[in-house]
């Protein structure tokens, strides 16, 4: 029988890491840090259009301990992550950063490269219990889990949230070559216990929103396919949004009223460009109507516009696929499910839905029946990176209570 998989908890997730670290480099770490991975709720594909994204932050984290190891620049990192290319352990220096293999290393070597303050030689281990591949933002998670490792290590930090997301995204950029938005990033630096994060992508400025109805719980469904697609349709879909924008004679999206569509409908522009545009303009629109949905504690409509939006990603921003489809249909079939929609960057990974908390179990259930493969969480909002050092010594490293919403 399907049921909501099983998590390795925080603490066994932090113990692992320590006790990894210690066979490794012979040594106690000094510092831990950890960050999460996210679901998007609403707002997809339009962060890189200067859109409204309305993210929370997952129960699901990437955590790094270390500690300096009194050289001027030697870095040795080793993942635990299962999934990340070989080999898993590597050695570097931060005065030559270089872009290349294993791809894991990467991320972090990007978020050094970007960091803006020298960092001294360490040793570190990764570990995440952040689905990989599957759409939930493992990269952003490892990304601002550095950050926050760094800040650790060195003592010095950017005090705007948002420049700490553009760096990491600068990493992503240059390191890992993915022409990401800001929204990833941003959610895994600035998430918050029982709150989404309404992020205004134009102006890098956010709003939590309370997200803690005690009847509900948000369902993630991994589908467990990604095509090969998702990499390089990306790209073209950024490029179709900027496209499209030009038609229409601007400069943002933001600018874009109801007479600038219609003209642009009108027009022998390519169908294509005006089904993205479409996308883009009706999204934006549909994430503040969502937000005051979640203000008002109207979860109704609030599912009503995951489903709009799942629609318009599907028929006219072409970016899910028969398996998101599919789930999303199922889902929609079951009774206690208010919204349901893919979530990510699409061409597979996974759709997001609204679910009451009583009819969970057969929700599930029911989309396991019609679904072969899939990959069940059942997630509340969580909280973003965060320094675990304060909270804990190296000969108490079990201290922490779970605080893990995963059922
Ligand atoms: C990926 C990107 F990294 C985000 O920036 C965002 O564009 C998302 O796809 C789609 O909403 O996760």
């Amino acid at each position: 029988m399907a049921t909501a998989a099983r998590i390795q908890p925080f603490d066994e997730l932090l113990s692992d890491a320590i006790k990894n670290f210690e066979e490794t480099f012979g040594k106690k770490p000094e510092v831990a840090a950890c960050a999460p991975g996210r679901v998007n709720l609403i707002g997809e594909h339009i962060d890189y259009c200067d859109g409204f994204v309305l993210p929370m932050a997952l129960p699901m984290v990437t955590i790094i301990v270390g500690r300096r190891n009194g050289t001027k620049d030697e870095c040795n990192v080793k993942t635990l992550c299962p999934g990340a290319d070989f080999p898993r352990k590597i050695q570097f220096t931060t005065d030559y950063l270089v872009r290349g293999l294993p791809r894991w290393a990467n991320y972090v070597k990007g978020v050094i490269y970007n960091y803006g303050f020298p960092v001294t030689g360490f040793d570190a281990v990764i570990i995440t219990n952040v689905p990989l591949g599957g759409g939930l933002s493992s990269s952003a998670a490892l990304e601002v889990a550095t950050m926050k490792f760094l800040e650790l290590i060195t003592n010095k930090k950017h005090e705007k949230e948002s420049d700490k997301a553009l760096i990491c995204q600068k990493a992503e950029h240059t390191f890992a070559e993915c022409p990401c938005g800001i929204m990833d990033q941003f959610i895994s630096v600035m998430g918050k216990k029982n709150h989404a994060l309404l992020i205004d992508c134009q102006s890098l400025t956010a709003e939590h929103i309370p997200f803690n109805a005690s009847d509900l719980v948000v369902l993630i469904c991994n589908s467990n396919v990604k095509h090969n697609l998702s990499e390089s349709e990306y790209p073209t879909r950024r490029n179709q949004c900027t496209e499209a924008l030009k038609l229409m004679g601007l400069s943002s999206y933001r600018e874009v009223n109801s007479l600038h569509l219609e003209e642009l409908e009108k027009s022998n522009a390519d169908e294509v460009l005006k089904k993205r545009a479409r996308h883009v303009i009706g999204e934006i629109e549909r994430v503040k109507k969502a937000t005051e949905a979640l203000k008002k504690g109207n979860f109704e409509d609030f599912g009503r516009l995951m489903v709009e939006s799942h629609k318009s990603l599907s028929s006219d921003f072409e970016v899910s696929c028969d398996e998101l489809d599919k789930l999303v249909d199922i889902a929609m079939k079951c009774k206690g499910v208010l919204g349901s929609r893919m979530t990510g960057g699409g061409f597979g990974g996974c759709t997001v839905s609204l679910v009451k908390a009583d009819e969970i179990d057969n929700v599930i259930k029911q989309i396991d029946a019609g679904y072969n493969g899939a990959t069940f969480y059942v997630c509340k909002a969580s909280d973003g990176a965060r320094d675990i050092e304060s909270e804990w010594t190296a000969d108490m490293p079990l201290k922490f209570k779970s605080f893990y919403d995963i059922s």
